[in-house]
């Protein structure tokens, strides 16, 4: 409870009174912190992914209706090409309905001379899906390649283990604080990764392939030399874009929308369409693919010859 002198005392307290001086004292400066940045999806980034998703979708149709004739022991290129797309299609859905995406932030210090420091976010939005389509897409079209040179399996799986590694280190760039060695360093690992995949597939695979004959060597060579300009693109557009943060969210999602047009869909019918014509790629798979373990343990007559 307040008594009445308390209220009169505080009264008193707050009033000025007659022998008060009415000089202001200095105004103190006020720095107004920068606001947040957030560098995210607009209108034109959100059509293209729904685009992508029906491009990706259509091309799983096309290729699994292209498999239908082909014997299943030699359907292995059909199976791998559709899978990539029917990946691409679940990878560009999740994106486009605003799952698989986080925002990457980093505080920005802001220096005002003799002032006190200030500071800001700038966040990017990371769509994370994407690495996820590419961990389990890039060994698919790594294994289609191959598979056409006629590479040995230890050589094969080595490129599949440096591929891996490539996508993973390039996740984690992603998320690495912007500028800094996290940042860089994972990528400058994910590019070493990179240069091993090339390693194993262009030049050991252009050096097998010879085996094949020279319409396969052309072929492989025409395919492999795609694919490595395609592939030497996403490091580039990465480094603008998500690392330097030089281009916006919707120019990063079109200019990868191509490129993924370029890798899955159209790499995917040019090698299906030319290999039908060269019997010297078919790759017969017996056993396990093409029969199942149904006949396994079975007594044949004729066995004991
Ligand atoms: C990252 C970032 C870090 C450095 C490197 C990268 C390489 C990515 C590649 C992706 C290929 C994707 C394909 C998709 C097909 O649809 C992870 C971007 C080296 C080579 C072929």
């Amino acid at each position: 409870m307040i008594h009445a002198d308390q209220i009169e005392a505080m009264t008193r307290l707050g009033r000025p009174t007659a022998t008060t001086t009415a000089t202001p004292g200095p105004i103190p400066t006020i720095i107004v912190p920068l606001p947040d940045q957030y560098q995210q999806i607009g209108a034109v980034g959100h059509r293209t992914l729904w685009v992508l998703f029906a491009l990706m979708v259509l091309s799983s149709a096309v290729f699994a209706l292209l498999s239908w004739n082909v014997p299943i022991s030699r359907r292995v290129y059909h199976v791998v090409t559709t899978l990539t797309t029917i990946v691409a299609s679940i990878s560009y859905f999740a994106i486009a309905s605003g799952h698989a995406s986080k925002f990457n932030c980093t505080t920005v210090y802001d220096h005002h001379g003799s002032f006190p420091d200030t500071h800001h976010e700038v966040c990017r939005q990371v769509f994370w899906a994407r690495y996820v389509d590419w961990a389990l897409t890039t060994p698919l079209l790594i294994l289609n390649l191959s598979l056409l040179a006629g590479l040995d399996g230890a050589h094969t799986l080595m490129a599949i283990a440096a591929d891996l590694i490539m996508v993973l280190t390039g996740l984690f760039a992603a998320f690495g604080a912007e500028g800094t060695a996290q940042h860089w360093g994972w990528y400058t690992l994910s590019c070493l990764s990179y240069l091993f995949v090339i390693w194993h597939i262009g030049v050991n695979g252009s050096r097998m392939v010879q085996a094949k004959g020279s319409s396969v060597s052309k072929l492989f060579a025409s395919l492999a030399t795609f694919s490595l300009l395609l592939w030497t693109a996403y490091p580039i557009v990465w480094g603008i874009a998500e690392g330097a943060h030089k281009t916006s969210v919707d120019t990063e999602i079109l200019i990868y929308a191509v490129l993924d047009v370029l890798t899955k869909p159209i790499l995917g019918l040019w090698l299906l369409f030319s290999h039908r014509s060269l019997a010297e790629t078919n790759i017969e798979l017996g056993g396990w693919w093409s029969h199942g373990f149904a006949s396994q343990g079975r007594i044949r007559i004729g066995d004991e010859e």
